[in-house]
């Protein structure tokens, strides 16, 4: 059983144009934040709660938070390396890798 600080898998590889679809299958809130400076050039930014920075995300953590039970995806459409945390619990290491070849 995953813990509730860990994304599972850490490090996901999917090709350009197929979603990732998070669920919260721990028993307590989450955030998918990517990590602005963690995305390839030109890449669209993502994080749950539809946020346009990172900025915007930590500032309004309780709209990106995800429920347990509940999901959230997104669609990659560039190729590169995304870097992405939870905001709630990044300074337990909650944080995970896209690869979109
Ligand atoms: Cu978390």
């Amino acid at each position: 059983m995953p813990d509730n600080h860990t994304f599972e898998p850490q490090t996901v590889m999917i090709d350009s144009g197929e979603t990732v679809t998070w669920t919260n299958e721990s028993d307590i809130e989450h955030t998918v934040t990517a990590y602005e400076d963690e995305i390839p050039e030109g890449a669209a930014y993502f994080a749950s709660g539809g946020f346009e920075s990172e900025r915007a995300a930590r500032s309004r953590v309780k709209e990106g938070l995800i429920a347990p039970g509940e999901t959230y995806e997104h669609t990659f459409d560039h190729p590169g390396t995304y870097g992405y945390f939870c905001i709630p619990h990044e300074g337990s290491g909650m944080v995970g890798t896209i690869r979109v070849e």
